[in-house]
């Protein structure tokens, strides 16, 4: 029997991340299976439809423009290129379709572009999400009466290591889009980046804020550090990989009934690691060669990884059944491509 508790303190959660590997595992994975079917995972795709040139610092981002990165920055897509890659992603199997933008805010008239896109790729069939900075009451609400299914915002790191990767930007500044966003009735998608430089107690720190919200967040994705030359955290130390499944497993008994998301980062992980991130209770993944910049693992071997494994795609809620499509059943649709 698992508890939904929003109480939890620091060094509780440091002493789940210490427990012994198989004992963390163990606890992860029964909580995990009084929620979900265990051989399920979400899948979601990335695109971004306003590159580069962001006006925030976050140390991480090779979008910045304050760090020295070759990319090539685009303007905001027209929504035929934004809806042709929402086939596509529908097509391969995809149930989610996440977009994201460059920027600190959207101003009201990048609002009307965006619930353009909103609508279209809702008309698909697909779930929606966005990922587009931060928000204004006024604006959750009109995403939401758009139709947007779920909001990316993340807190990504604990409020003490904060200040070591981002200043232009508080960490209050996000706790209250997470709350605009909560309050407009969206799901709401909030998590973090491992393998900063950040302490184990940053991590539990990280976790705490996110299982201690008012409402858990319905979706969870722990980002592997993707390190790009020419931002700063670029040659940081490599975090443990088991401290990376730790921190996964201890988010799994934190938040029981949320999706938690194996994010960026899959590209350096061995499918042995993915598999112990499914194991300690992962049920998400990007899929599709790129997340918004930087490369994504290839389709084949995320379907060769699922099939050896036995996983199976999660079915969207109201999967797509126009004559014609692919089929609905998707093991059939990640199988058939
Ligand atoms: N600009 C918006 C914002 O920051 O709110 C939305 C897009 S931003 C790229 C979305 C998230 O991607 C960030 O909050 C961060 O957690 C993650 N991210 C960015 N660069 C990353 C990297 N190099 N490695 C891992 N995660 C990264
Ligand atoms: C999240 O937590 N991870 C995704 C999504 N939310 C928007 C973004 C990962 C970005 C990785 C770096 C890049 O590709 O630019
Ligand atoms: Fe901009 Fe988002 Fe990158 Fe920060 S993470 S620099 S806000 S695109």
């Amino acid at each position: 029997m698992s508890l939904t508790r929003h109480d939890w303190t620091i060094e509780e959660i440091e002493s789940l991340l210490e427990l012994p590997f198989s004992d963390l595992i163990f606890r992860a994975q029964g909580i995990h299976r009084q929620h979900f079917d265990p051989n399920r995972v979400q899948v979601s795709t990335l695109l971004s439809i306003k590159t580069g040139a962001c006006p925030e610092d976050c140390g991480y981002c090779p979008q910045s423009a304050h760090h020295d990165v070759a990319l090539e920055r685009e303007r905001l897509l027209p929504l035929d290129e934004v809806l042709e890659a929402a086939r596509g992603a529908r097509e391969k199997g995809a149930t989610r379709f996440c977009m994201g933008a460059a920027w600190r805010n959207p101003t009201d008239r990048n609002l009307e572009r965006v619930i353009e896109m909103v609508q279209a790729v809702r008309e698909q069939g697909l779930e929606t999400c966005m990922t587009l900075g931060m928000l204004t009451p006024e604006q959750a609400q009109r995403l939401a009466r758009a139709g947007l299914d779920y909001y990316n915002h993340n807190l990504d790191t604990s409020p003490e290591f904060y200040g070591e990767i981002i200043s232009t930007r508080t960490y209050q500044e996000r706790l209250d889009t997470l709350e605009h966003v909560r309050a407009a009735g969206m799901s709401v998608c909030t998590g973090g980046i491992l393998g900063m430089g950040e302490s184990r107690r940053d991590r539990a720190g990280l976790l705490q804020q996110l299982a201690n919200l008012p409402r858990h967040p319905e979706s969870v994705p722990i980002n592997q550090l993707v390190q790009v030359e020419g931002t700063p955290l670029f040659g940081v130390e490599d975090l443990d990989p088991f401290e990376f499944v730790r921190t996964v497993a201890v988010a799994r008994i934190l938040m029981p009934e949320a999706h938690v998301r194996l994010s960026a980062g899959r590209t350096g992980m061995s499918d042995e690691m993915q598999a112990l991130c499914f194991l300690a209770g992962a049920n998400s993944i990007f899929y599709g060669e790129q997340l918004l910049t930087t490369p994504n693992p290839h389709q084949d071997r995320d379907q060769a990884l699922f099939r050896r494994l036995g996983i199976l795609p999660e079915a969207a809620e109201e999967p797509p059944t126009a004559v014609g499509e692919p089929s609905s059943e998707p093991w059939e649709r990640i199988r058939h491509l």
